[in-house]
């Protein structure tokens, strides 16, 4: 795990955003953690959360020519990694947004911010068995745009259909990388090196044994 992974798992424990307990997933999975992006929910927090995707996204090297965050939650996590490569990179890339409903009056349209085309970066907050960011495929290729890659804050390495992650099965079918701030791999290896948190870790790794890969 590399200095950057610790401390960014060790801010997402500190705000509250990632939790041990009993929680259902969109997949219906009962998870003994979950990972919140929404709790980043102060100006500093939201900066220093862009901070770290703009750095896991610039280490990855993948080229693309604009972010998108598809809504809700990907919104700001596409504006805030925006505003990161601009400020600490010097990287002043064009970004855009979906609505949920689309507009019949104004602008109208789904589509907010820098048109879709070229290579697109997608930004979100979680992958578990790949749904949603297979309806943001749809968004993407309905403008006739290509993906470049998605960039998430935690991988949590889950099973898809069949023996490869669903991240795997996302980056097969749709050839492009999927890169993340952290995994669930460096969550365990946190969990191992706190004395506090150690208790927590033989569910996790119980429930990777049942769904992850
Ligand atoms: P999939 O569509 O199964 O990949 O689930 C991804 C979505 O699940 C995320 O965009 C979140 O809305 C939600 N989620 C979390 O936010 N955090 C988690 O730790 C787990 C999930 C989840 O429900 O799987």
């Amino acid at each position: 795990m590399q200095t950057y992974q610790r401390e960014f798992i060790r801010f997402a424990i500190e705000r509250g955003v990632l939790r041990f307990g009993e929680f259902t997933l969109k997949s219906g999975r009962t998870s003994p953690y979950f990972f919140n992006a929404g709790l980043f929910d102060s100006g500093l927090a939201l900066a220093r959360l862009g901070r770290f995707y703009a750095s896991a996204l610039v280490d990855s090297g993948i080229a693309f020519d604009v972010l998108f965050g598809p809504a809700y939650k990907g919104i700001p996590l596409a504006a805030a990694t925006a505003v990161a490569l601009a400020e600490h990179h010097g990287l002043d890339l064009p970004w855009g947004f979906n609505r949920k409903e689309a507009k019949d009056h104004g602008e109208g349209g789904s589509l907010v911010g820098a048109p879709l085309s070229g290579r697109v970066l997608i930004v979100d907050d979680v992958i578990t068995a790949g749904t949603a960011i297979r309806e943001v495929m749809q968004i993407i290729q309905g403008q006739g745009a290509q993906a470049a890659g998605v960039l998430i804050a935690l991988n949590r390495q889950e099973r898809g259909q069949g023996v490869l992650s669903a991240i795997q099965e996302v980056e097969r079918d749709f050839a492009m990388p999927v890169v993340s701030i952290a995994s669930l791999s460096d969550v365990l290896e946190y969990l191992a090196e706190d004395a506090q948190l150690k208790r927590h870790l033989s569910a996790v790794e119980a429930y990777r044994a049942q769904y992850g890969i």
